[in-house]
C-alpha cells in the first residue's frame, strides 16, 4: 500500500442479501487491525431509511457510514462524498463498502467509474464477491424451472463480475460440494480466485487481506447486462424496515424475543422466500443481533447481558419474496405479538415497506 501515495486502499464487497458481506466486512476489520495494524472504515448501503448493518458495524467499534434510499450506483455523489467524509474522520488506511444485496452492474456503475476518476484518491481493490456456499448450487443450477420464489438471476450476475470470489459459510457444506461450487464457478471465471471461507473459523481469510495488503487494483472491463430481468426479480422482493423504541417491564432475554420473531417469520414465509431477514436490539449496556437466511436463523452477536433492563432500540430489516403490503401486516402483526408475549411496549418510530424500484446509475461505464 505505501507505493499507493496517499490514495485510501478501497475494496467494494458485492454479493446477494444475506451471503455474509457485513460479518466479512467486519472480520476483515478486526483481523487487519489486530494482525496488521490497520484501520478500516465501512460504508453501508440500503433502498430502505433504517439499516441493521449501520448498527452492527457501529457497534463492533468501527467508522461507518451509510447510503440510504439507493444502490450506491444511483448516488454515486454520496457515496464518494461519504468515502472522503470518513477520510477526514479517521484517515482509515482501508475503506470497505458493502452495497445494496440486489446490486447489479456493480463494475460498471460504481467500481470503475470509482477507479477511473479518482484514482489518486481511491486504490480500488479488485472487485470481489461473497457467494453463500449453501445456495451456490442453487444459483448456478442450468436450465432450471423458474417459479414465482426464483431470485437466482441477480446472484449469478454478480459471479460474474467479480474479479475474486469469496465463498461465504463454507463450514455448511461438505469439502466435495465446496469443490463442485469452485469447479463452477472457475468455469464461469476461468483464472479469477475463488476464496472459501466461513466466519466459525476465518479459514483463508489472509488471502483476502494479501489481496487488501498488496497494490492489486481493480482492472477488469465492464461488460454490463441488461436490467430488465433483473427488474422482474427485484420487484418481487418486499423490503421492510421498522425502528422502535423497547421499554421492558421486566428485564427481558432478548435472544429468546428475537428468535420469536424469526421463527414467526420464517413460519409465516417458507425458506425460499427469506432472502434476509436481520434484527438489532440494543441499550446502553447490551445489544444483541440475529439473522434469518432461507431456513437458517443465526445470533450474529450478543454484547453484554442477554437481558434488557431498562429502554433501548430495536432495528427491523426483512427482505422477503411477498407483496410489500402483506409483508407489512405480517411484521406488525409479529411484532404485536412478541410485545405482548414479552410484556414490553413497542413504540414503533419509523416504518417504511416497498419493493424496489429500478434506479439510474449516475455513471456507467462499458468496453
Ligand atoms: N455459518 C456461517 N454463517 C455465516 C457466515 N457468514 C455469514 N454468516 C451468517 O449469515 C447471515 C447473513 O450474514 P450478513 O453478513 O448479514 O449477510 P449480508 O446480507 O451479505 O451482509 C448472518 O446470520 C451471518 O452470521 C459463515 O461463514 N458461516
Ligand atoms: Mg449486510
Amino acid at each position: 500500500m505505501s507505493s499507493e501515495g496517499n490514495a485510501t486502499r478501497f475494496l467494494v464487497l458485492g454479493g446477494f442479501l444475506g451471503a455474509g458481506k457485513t460479518t466479512l466486512a467486519v472480520n476483515l476489520a478486526r483481523v487487519l487491525r489486530e494482525a496488521h495494524d490497520k484501520s478500516v472504515a465501512i460504508i453501508t448501503n440500503d433502498q430502505g431509511d433504517v439499516l441493521v448493518d449501520t448498527e452492527f458495524t457501529k457497534d463492533a467499534g468501527f467508522d461507518v457510514k451509510e447510503v440510504l434510499g439507493g444502490c450506491f450506483c444511483a448516488k454515486f455523489d454520496d457515496f464518494v462524498c461519504n468515502a472522503r467524509t470518513l477520510v477526514d474522520m479517521g484517515r482509515p488506511d482501508i475503506i470497505i463498502a458493502e452495497p445494496i444485496g440486489t446490486s447489479t452492474n456493480i463494475l460498471a456503475s460504481v467500481v470503475t467509474p470509482l477507479r477511473t476518476l479518482y484514482p489518486d484518491e481511491f486504490s480500488v481493490a479488485p472487485l470481489t464477491v461473497v457467494v453463500d456456499c449453501v445456495r451456490a448450487q442453487d444459483i448456478l443450477r442450468e436450465n432450471k424451472e423458474r417459479t414465482q420464489e426464483s431470485v437466482d438471476l441477480i446472484p449469478a450476475h454478480q459471479i460474474r463480475e467479480a474479479e475474486m470470489v469469496v465463498l461465504s459459510k463454507a463450514d455448511r457444506v461438505d469439502d466435495a460440494t465446496l469443490k463442485e461450487i469452485m469447479d463452477a464457478i472457475g468455469a464461469i471465471l476461468p483464472g479469477t480466485e475463488i476464496v472459501p471461507t466461513s466466519s466459525m473459523d476465518l479459514r483463508n481469510i489472509d488471502r483476502i487481506t494479501g489481496m487488501l495488503l498488496s497494490d492489486r487494483r481493480s482492472e477488469k472491463l465492464p461488460s454490463p447486462e441488461s436490467n430488465r430481468g433483473f427488474a422482474f426479480e427485484k420487484a418481487k422482493l418486499g423490503w421492510y424496515s421498522s425502528t422502535f423504541l423497547v421499554t421492558p417491564q421486566d428485564p427481558v432475554d432478548m435472544y429468546v424475543m428475537i428468535t420469536d420473531i424469526m421463527k414467526m417469520v420464517a413460519k409465516e414465509y417458507g425458506p425460499k422466500s427469506v432472502a434476509h431477514v436481520k434484527v438489532i436490539v440494543s441499550s446502553e449496556e447490551a445489544a444483541a443481533k440475529m439473522s434469518l437466511v432461507e431456513e437458517s436463523m443465526q445470533v450474529d452477536g450478543i454484547y453484554g447481558s442477554r437481558y434488557l433492563s431498562g429502554p433501548g432500540k430495536m432495528v427491523l430489516n426483512a427482505r422477503v419474496i411477498s407483496p410489500p403490503r402483506h409483508l407489512q401486516e405480517v411484521m406488525r402483526s409479529i411484532t404485536d405479538h412478541v410485545a405482548q408475549e414479552h410484556k414490553l411496549s413497542l413504540d414503533r418510530e419509523s416504518e417504511s415497506c416497498f419493493s424496489p424500484q429500478p434506479e439510474s446509475p449516475s455513471h456507467f461505464f462499458f468496453e
